[in-house]
């Protein structure tokens, strides 16, 4: 079987997928996504939003549909929690992740001044590369004040930030995972999103003095394999 993640490296979803893919032990390719493989995916009838995975020339778009064909293709080690309740609250708790986090870390990132600086530099110089930002940026904008959140003022998105940052560290304390000694598609949702909302400054400072994220991540980040860890991924 032949899979390839169209990729953007710097995706809380694309991270989701790459670390389940690790979990599992799944060769795969990446195929980066700016140039010709964003017309790619979007011709081939995606949503035309990375990742994507090519699975033996089928397109699977959206990382949680990702994970449930990558789960039906490789059961082992399991994703998704067998028990009917467990597996509705990975469900919650990766939609959260998803829909929710997502956007006070994309806020942090594009929005907040001291990110949005740092946005150029992971689309380099090309032109391609200057013309995809002008366009992400364009997108992204106009995704925040839409769903809301740069609607608000930067202290009303700081008090979010920090009443989720709270919550999250609430759930993981406890450990190992979010739903005990497992982990699920939820945390790997999670962990995508934290390691996110680790770059930018305004997110970054939210999470200092969380020991129990910090731990959680630790070892979240190594369920990938020591060689994931070492090509960076
Ligand atoms: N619900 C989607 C979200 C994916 C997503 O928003 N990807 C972003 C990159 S982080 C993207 O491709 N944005 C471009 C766009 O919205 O057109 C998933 O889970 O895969």
């Amino acid at each position: 079987m032949k899979i390839a993640l169209y990729d953007w490296s710097p995706s809380p979803f694309c991270l989701k997928v790459r670390a389940i893919l690790d979990y599992k032990r799944v060769p795969y390719t990446r195929i980066p996504a700016l140039g010709p493989a964003a017309l790619k995916v979007r011709r081939r009838g995606g949503v035309g939003k990375f990742p994507a995975l090519d699975v033996d020339g089928r397109l699977v778009v959206d990382s949680t549909d990702i994970a449930h064909e990558i789960e039906r293709l490789f059961p082992e080690p399991a994703i998704l929690p067998a028990a009917p309740r467990e597996r509705a609250l990975c469900h919650a708790l990766e939609d959260w992740a998803d829909e929710s986090l997502y956007f006070l870390g994309l806020y942090c990132q594009w929005w907040d001044p001291a990110g949005a600086k740092m946005v150029p530099q992971a689309f380099g110089r090309s032109l391609l590369g200057r013309a995809a930002y002008l366009w992400f940026r364009r997108v992204v904008r106009r995704q925040l004040v839409g769903q809301g959140t740069a609607r608000k003022s930067p202290a009303h998105v700081r008090a979010d930030l920090a009443r989720a940052i709270d919550a999250i560290e609430g759930l993981v304390a406890p450990g190992p995972f979010l739903l005990g000694d497992r982990p699920y598609l939820c945390d790997f949702a999670l962990l995508g999103q934290l390691v996110y909302m680790s770059r930018p400054p305004a997110s970054r400072a939210a999470l200092e003095g969380k020991p129990a994220i910090q731990a959680y991540l630790d070892r979240m980040r190594a369920l990938r394999g020591a060689s994931a860890e070492k090509q960076g991924r």
